[in-house]
C-alpha cells in the first residue's frame, strides 16, 4: 500500500532532547532540595522506563528504603517543575533538530504526505519543542500529535501509535514510523507499522531487530526510494 503519512517520535528522533530532560530533572531536584544527580550512565538505565513521572517512580524504587516519602501529588508537582525547566531550556534555543529532520519534513509535505507525532513525552514539551526547532509554523506541520497524556500505556505499548492511526484514519500499512529507541520500535511494530530507526545518543547500544532500516540519522533516509518501494 502506498505510504500516505509519516509518524514521528519526538525525544531522540526530532531532536536530541534527552540531555535537556536530564539537565531539567537535575536542576529541579536541586531546587527541591533533593540530593539526587542523574549522570549519563544512570540516565541511560532510567531511560528504559518511558515517561518522566514513571522514571522518577523507578528511581524511588531503586533508592528503596532511602527513598523519601513522595505522594502522587508531590511526584506530579516535581515532574511538572521539570517540564517547566525543560520548556525554558528548549525555548532558549539550546536544542536543534537532528540532521535530516527538517529536509525530510519539507520533502514529505512537498510530496503530499501527512505528518503525525506519537510520543510518550508531555504535550507541553512538544509545544515548546516544535516552535523552537521548526519555527513558528512548527506545530501546524503535524496534523495529529499524540502525547503522553493521551494514552493509558506508554511505549513500548502500541497505544500512542494506535491513537495516531485512528486520528489519521489510516491503516498501519499506509504509514511509516520514525523512531530512535528499542521501546519506540516495539511500540510502532506492535501497532503494525514499518519503522525506520535512527538511534540517538542514549539508544545507540540498543538492538533494533524488526526495523525496516537502521540509519545513522534521517539525513540517510531516502524518502523517494521508500515511496517507490511502497
Ligand atoms: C521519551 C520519554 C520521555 C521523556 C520525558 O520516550 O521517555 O519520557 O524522557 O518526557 P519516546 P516527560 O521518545 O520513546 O517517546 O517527562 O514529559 O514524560
Ligand atoms: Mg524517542
Amino acid at each position: 500500500m502506498p505510504i500516505a503519512a509519516l509518524i514521528f517520535d519526538v525525544d531522540g528522533t526530532l531532536a536530541e532532547t534527552e540531555e535537556v530532560h536530564r539537565a531539567a530533572f537535575n536542576r529541579t531536584f536541586a531546587e527541591a532540595g533533593l540530593p539526587w544527580v542523574w549522570d549519563v550512565d544512570l540516565y541511560r538505565e532510567l531511560l528504559k522506563v518511558t515517561g518522566g513521572k514513571e522514571r522518577i517512580r523507578r528511581w524511588l524504587a531503586m533508592l528503596g528504603a532511602d527513598a523519601p516519602a513522595l505522594s502522587d501529588a508531590g511526584l506530579a508537582t516535581l515532574h511538572a517543575a521539570k517540564n517547566t525547566v525543560y520548556g525554558e531550556i528548549v525555548r532558549s534555543g539550546a536544542c536543534a533538530l537532528r540532521p535530516g529532520v527538517a529536509t525530510l519534513v519539507e520533502e514529505a509535505r512537498a510530496r503530499g504526505l501527512r505528518l503525525a507525532i506519537a510520543t510518550t513525552t508531555s504535550r507541553a514539551n512538544v509545544e515548546a519543542l516544535l516552535p523552537a526547532t521548526f519555527g513558528p509554523d512548527g506545530p501546524s506541520l503535524f496534523e495529529v500529535a499524540i502525547c503522553g497524556e493521551d494514552v493509558v500505556a506508554k511505549k513500548p505499548a502500541p497505544d500512542a501509535y494506535l491513537r495516531a492511526l485512528e486520528d489519521l484514519r489510516l491503516p498501519a500499512e499506509a504509514c511509516l514510523a520514525l523512531e530512535d529507541s528499542a521501546n519506540g520500535l516495539a511500540a510502532a511494530t506492535a501497532a503494525g507499522l514499518r519503522t525506520i530507526v535512527a538511534p540517538s545518543l542514549y539508544t545507540a547500544h540498543e538492538h533494533f531487530d524488526g526495523a525496516e532500516a537502521v540509519l545513522a540519522d534521517l539525513a540517510a533516509f531516502d524518502l523517494a526510494v521508500a515511496l517507490a518501494r511502497s
